[in-house]
């Protein structure tokens, strides 16, 4: 009898959240529901052995200490962008090309949210993971638990993986802001920011009062009951499972059909409760999908068209300068805080003096400002107003605003450049930039920290980091044990990090991380990168001769050669994956079709690069090799056409003998 109760209750009130927070159409008022919510758990605190996996209570309450790194069964990839109309039509031609039947399209808004994988085993929800870079992410599921919109359990039994965006809707952003600021505490810039840092709570009933929600737009289904054959078809599904699903997505026949959608919803979009920064364009038939397939980072079968950024005037309190890691002193608007596409703006970037010059901009100033593809907004103009004409005209800096020294103007660039080479300024930057992400990426080492390294001379430049001893981070503020260890250890273990992000972190000019990535992946040593000659650099796609001459005479500088020789004495072993790169597949050219079952598309073009082999996106007479998994599509028939050598998979494994 109790069991028979508790059932019903559970079913009742997941019947009542799924129309509540999916179907956006409460039948219950809150006070029936918390009188069932209330029973269902008088009778599980009695009864613990009945509680289930799906049932309600399971949704809120726990508290982790913090999130493990999880690794995607299946990659999630970003989108590439379009800004107008000429590139959605670009995108599209080279679709249809690959293409043999006219290519109808879906149209999606896309959600500026956070991007979420879940995975279902047997329709019970398992695990919640954030996209993190595609390929880890972190496990978030107790947070996950708590969003009424993911199912804990599905109308179907099945396997399934299903990708959407968490958001946080307006209204509820508004009202978390009002909050935070009568309690004192920090706001957020906007919903997704708001949205991540509400998935990022450590205490998930926390989590679960900040009243996210979720769009889903992609399911992989293991072992449905159904293969859909279109996207279309597959959203169809999404929602027969009992997920969320944007309500304003299309079918359109073309491009045209795209475009016209874009140019609807690039204004109706402030009418809805939740942030979109743009529209997602999908081939609509899976199996061209799969023919199209992906480059390193994004679909081929997809685009985000970006709307245009907003503008807003604001009024210019002032005029900040700031030192760069090259030495460039750049002028930043200091503005007073506006809302602009949905994030408060309190700085613009003012590019350089010339700009200044060519704006007539004066401090105190109302300036239009506009959010260019949502960065760091920039100021576009002036607006006329009567005082503009009694304020002073702004006079750029003779000196460095940080060591005084004489401003410089280097050939052919537009920056004033400090001219002291030990300026304070420029040191502290190189050293931030040596510890940030897109370099080491070395923890708990942030920008105060460097500076209070600076200005104790325990670090001046990056080489003195690895000298530093326990002690010496004892004596920065507030420092403990504990993150004394932390600091020392996490500068000593970014010894081993790869050669890409040594080569990133020395700051070269114009080399920064895709660049360094080129160039270590056809010189894989720090020995080849010292001795290796400027053509053969030069040679490298997309290097070229200016930035071949920067790291040509970097590594040839005599105080270079000597600091690279102390970080190697001091224990750098740069480990990547091309050590053991060969050359047993010189000169060929392979093209990849259709869906591999031992690897990806992309771990094949990686096994191929490693031999020394390239690959190639389209079929032509000096094509190596076509290797045809299953589903080949129009590449196939040309291969044939062309007498290009076709491999199955197999073949393909045995080429390069890996065929187990
Ligand atoms: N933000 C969105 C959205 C969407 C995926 C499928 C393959 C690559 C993109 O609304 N509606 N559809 C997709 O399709 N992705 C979206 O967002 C993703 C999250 C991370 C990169 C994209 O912004």
């Amino acid at each position: 009898m109790l069991k028979k109760e508790i059932k019903n209750l559970r079913d009742e009130i997941n019947k009542h959240n799924y129309n509540y927070y999916v179907m956006d159409n409460p039948t219950i008022s809150d006070y029936e529901y918390d009188a069932l919510f209330a029973r269902l758990k008088e009778i599980e605190a009695e009864h613990p052995e009945l509680v289930t996996l799906d049932s309600p209570t399971q949704r809120v309450g726990s508290v982790s200490t913090g999130f493990e790194e999880y690794k995607h069964k299946y990659r999630l990839y970003s989108l590439d962008n379009t800004y107008n109309d000429d590139e959605l039509r670009r995108w599209y031609e080279r679709v249809q090309k690959e293409c043999p039947e006219k290519v109808e399209l879906v149209c999606e808004l896309k959600i500026d949210g956070l991007a979420i994988a879940l995975t279902y085993n047997n329709g019970y929800f398992q695990t919640g993971v954030t996209r993190g870079d595609g390929i880890i992410g972190e496990n978030i599921t107790q947070n996950l638990k708590t969003i009424k919109a993911i199912p804990l359990k599905l109308f179907k039994e099945c396997d399934v993986e299903v990708r959407g965006e968490i958001y946080m809707p307006k209204t509820s952003f508004e009202k978390l802001n009002e909050e935070s600021k009568n309690k004192g505490e920090k706001i957020f810039a906007n919903p997704r920011n708001a949205a991540a840092g509400s998935l990022r709570q450590l205490d998930s009933s926390i989590t679960a009062k900040r009243d996210l929600s979720m769009f889903t737009y992609t399911a992989i289904i293991e072992n449905g009951d159904y293969l859909p054959k279109t996207h279309w078809d597959s959203i169809q599904y999404i929602k027969e499972l009992g997920f969320k699903t944007n309500p304003n997505i299309k079918l359109v026949d073309d491009i045209e059909g795209a475009i016209q959608f874009c140019k609807e919803w690039e204004n109706k979009r402030f009418e809805l409760d939740y942030a979109t920064d743009g529209v997602v364009i999908k081939v609509n038939r899976l199996d061209y999908q799969n023919e199209l397939g992906f480059t390193s980072r994004a679909p081929k079968w997809a685009t985000a068209f970006k709307f245009p950024p907003e503008e807003m005037t604001t009024k210019l309190l002032d005029i900040e300068l700031g030192v760069g890691k090259t030495g460039a002193v750049t002028p930043v608007a200091i503005l007073e805080p506006v809302n602009l596409a949905g994030s408060i703006v309190s700085r613009a970037s003012l590019h350089n003096f010339d700009e200044i010059e060519r704006l007539d901009v004066r401090i105190g100033d109302k300036v239009l400002i506009k959010k260019a593809a949502e960065i760091i907004p920039k100021v576009i103009k002036v607006v006329e107003t009567d005082e503009h004409n009694d304020l002073p005209k702004y006079v750029a800096p003779k000196t460095c605003p940080e060591c005084g020294s004489p401003l410089e103007v280097r050939d052919g660039e537009v920056n004033l450049y400090c001219a002291n080479e030990n300026c304070s300024s420029v040191a502290k930057a190189k050293l931030e930039y040596w510890v940030s992400k897109e370099a080491m990426d070395i923890d708990f080492i942030g920008p105060s920290v460097i500076s209070q390294l600076y200005s104790l001379n325990l670090a001046k430049k990056p080489l003195d980091l690895y000298k530093l001893t326990f002690d010496d981070f004892m004596k920065l503020d507030l420092v403990k044990e504990k993150s004394a260890n932390n600091m020392y250890n996490s500068i000593q273990q970014s010894k081993s990090k790869p050669l890409t992000r040594f080569l990133t972190a020395l700051s070269i000019r114009h080399v920064g991380k895709e660049t360094a990535d080129l160039i270590v992946s056809e010189f894989p040593t720090l020995e080849q990168l010292k001795n290796v000659s400027l053509e053969k650099l030069a040679k490298i796609e997309g290097v070229g001769e200016k930035i071949a001459r920067n790291v040509y005479d970097y590594f040839h500088e005599p105080e270079n050669i000597k600091m690279i020789a102390e970080f190697e004495s001091l224990g750098f072993k740069f480990e990547n994956n091309n050590q053991n790169k060969t050359t047993e597949l010189a000169g060929k050219t392979f093209v990849l079709t259709g869906t591999l079952e031992t690897m990806t598309r992309d771990e094949a073009g990686d096994k191929i690069k490693l031999r020394g082999g390239k690959t190639s996106s389209s079929v032509s007479k000096n094509t190596s090799y076509v290797v045809a998994g299953a589903n080949p599509g129009s590449k196939l028939d040309k291969a044939q056409n062309l007498g290009v050598i076709i491999l199955s998979e197999t073949e393909f494994l045995d080429l390069i003998g890996e065929n187990k």
